[in-house]
């Protein structure tokens, strides 16, 4: 009986945890007001794979916490690119831990 029990739990819990999370911070050109970080904001909490969105004007930079596969470099340096800014430049921070 507890077996019978025990797996859809553990689906449940692979589910809530993403696999393979990945924080990657991007350097922003161009951010200059509240509205730039807005904008930022709205267009990677819109993107698929993107579980965590942080943009910091004072430090120009855009901090994603993702799924592994999802999005790519690419993807979200056109993302900025469409959003009216320039990526400068993207570090990929760590495959797991998040820091504050
Ligand atoms: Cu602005």
């Amino acid at each position: 009986m507890k077996k019978i029990l025990l797996l859809p739990l553990l689906v449940a819990l692979a589910l809530l945890i993403p696999a393979n999370a990945k924080t990657i911070e991007v350097e922003v050109h161009g951010m200059t007001c509240a509205l730039c970080v807005d904008t930022l904001n709205r267009t990677f909490n819109k993107m698929r794979g993107v579980l965590k969105v942080e943009v910091s004007m004072k430090m120009k930079k855009v901090r994603l916490e993702t799924n592994s596969a999802q999005p790519t470099i690419e993807m979200i340096k056109q993302a900025i690119l469409d959003a009216g800014f320039m990526p400068t430049k993207v570090t990929i921070i760590s495959d797991e831990e998040v820091k504050d």
